[in-house]
C-alpha cells in the first residue's frame, strides 16, 4: 500500500474559462481522500497552492506576461510542497488547468528522469510563438522539455525536467498547426485518437508502458478533455471522438497492473461548465483505477 500526497492547484490562469480553479474542490467534494483510503492507502491532503485571483493581477508587463509570472509562481511553489514529501509519497495533483503540470512533473520528478505519460485530446505542446492563442495550458509539455519561454521551461534544478524521447502522448485529436511541426521534429511518440481506434487500449498500454520498464519515475498526467465530452463535459476546451468510459479505465487499469507509475495530475475539470459534478467524480474513479490492486 502506498503513502498518498494530495495537492491542489486552483489555477485559471492558463485560460480564458472561468471555473477550472475550483477543480481542487470538484475532487475533493468527489471523495477522492476517501475513495483511495477504500484502496488501502495512506492519504494526506497538503491543502492548495496559493494562485492569484485573476482580477487582483494588475496588468502591469501587460498582457500575457502577468499571467506568465503568476503561473510561474504557483509551479514554484507546487515543486517545493512536491519537495516536502517523502520520496516515496505518491503525489496526486489537482488542477486547475493543465499549466500546473510544469510544476508537478518538475516537483514530482525529484530531479530524476522521468517518463511522462500525457493523456490528453491535445499535446499541449505549443510553445509562445505557435500558439494560436496565447493561453499557457495549452503549452506545458513543450516548457517540460526545455521549448518555449525559458522562465517557464527552466523551473527544475538543472535544464528541462523531460527529455522529448521520454514522453509518450494518448488520445490526442486537436492540435495547431505549429504544433504538429515541433512535434514532428523531435520525433514525439503520439497515439492520437486515431491510432486508439486501430490498435485499441492494450497494444497502446503495453508500447508505453513497456518504453518505460526500469524507470524510477513514471508521471501520468490526466486531462480530463481526452474523455468524449459526452462521457465528460465539465471541460474548457471540449473535442468530440474522446475516450470511452471503458477506454480510459482499461488504460487505467493496465498502468495499475505494470505497477510503474509513480505520480499522477487530474487537470481541466471545470464544475461550473459540468452536470452534478459528474466530470470529477470520473476523474476521481480513473484515480482510484490507476491506484487499484489487482484482483483478476
Ligand atoms: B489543454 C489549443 N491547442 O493551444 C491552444 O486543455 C488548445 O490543457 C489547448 O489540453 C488546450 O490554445 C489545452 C487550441
Ligand atoms: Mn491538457
Ligand atoms: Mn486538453
Ligand atoms: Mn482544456
Amino acid at each position: 500500500m502506498k503513502r498518498i500526497g494530495i495537492l491542489g492547484v486552483p489555477m485559471d490562469l492558463g485560460q480564458g474559462r472561468r471555473g477550472v480553479d475550483m477543480g481542487p474542490s470538484a475532487l475533493r467534494y468527489a471523495r477522492l481522500q476517501e475513495v483511495l483510503e477504500g484502496l488501502g492507502h495512506s492519504v494526506l491532503d497538503y491543502g492548495d497552492v496559493d494562485v492569484p485571483v485573476v482580477e487582483s493581477l494588475r496588468p502591469s508587463g501587460g498582457g500575457g506576461l502577468v499571467y506568465l509570472e503568476a503561473i510561474r509562481k504557483a509551479c514554484l511553489e507546487t515543486i517545493e510542497t512536491l519537495g516536502q514529501m517523502s520520496p516515496e509519497t505518491f503525489p496526486v495533483v489537482l488542477g486547475g488547468d493543465h499549466s500546473i503540470a510544469m510544476g508537478s512533473v518538475t516537483g514530482a520528478s525529484r530531479g530524476e528522469r522521468v517518463g511522462v505519460i500525457w493523456v490528453d485530446a491535445h499535446a499541449d505542446f505549443n510553445t509562445p510563438q505557435t500558439s494560436p492563442s496565447g493561453n499557457i495550458h495549452g503549452m506545458p509539455l513543450a516548457h517540460l522539455c526545455g521549448l518555449g519561454d525559458p522562465r517557464l521551461a527552466n523551473l527544475g534544478a538543472e535544464g528541462p525536467t523531460v527529455r522529448f524521447e521520454d514522453v509518450a502522448l494518448i488520445g490526442i485529436r486537436s492540435l495547431d498547426p505549429g504544433e504538429v511541426a515541433v512535434l514532428r521534429e523531435h520525433g514525439m511518440s503520439v497515439y492520437s485518437m486515431k491510432e486508439i481506434d486501430r490498435l485499441r487500449i492494450p497494444e497502446v498500454a503495453a508500447a508505453v508502458l513497456e518504453r518505460f520498464q526500469g524507470f524510477s519515475r513514471v508521471h501520468v498526467s490526466l486531462d480530463a478533455d481526452v474523455l468524449d465530452p459526452e462521457v465528460a463535459p465539465g471541460v474548457g476546451t471540449p473535442v468530440p471522438g474522446g475516450l470511452t468510459y471503458r477506454e480510459a479505465h482499461l488504460l487505467m487499469e493496465l498502468f495499475a497492473d505494470a505497477g510503474i507509475v509513480t505520480s499522477l495530475d487530474l487537470v481541466e475539470v471545470n464544475p461550473i461548465l459540468d452536470r452534478e459534478n459528474r466530470t470529477a467524480r470520473i476523474m476521481v474513479e480513473l484515480a482510484s483505477s490507476l491506484l487499484g490492486k489487482k484482483i483478476y
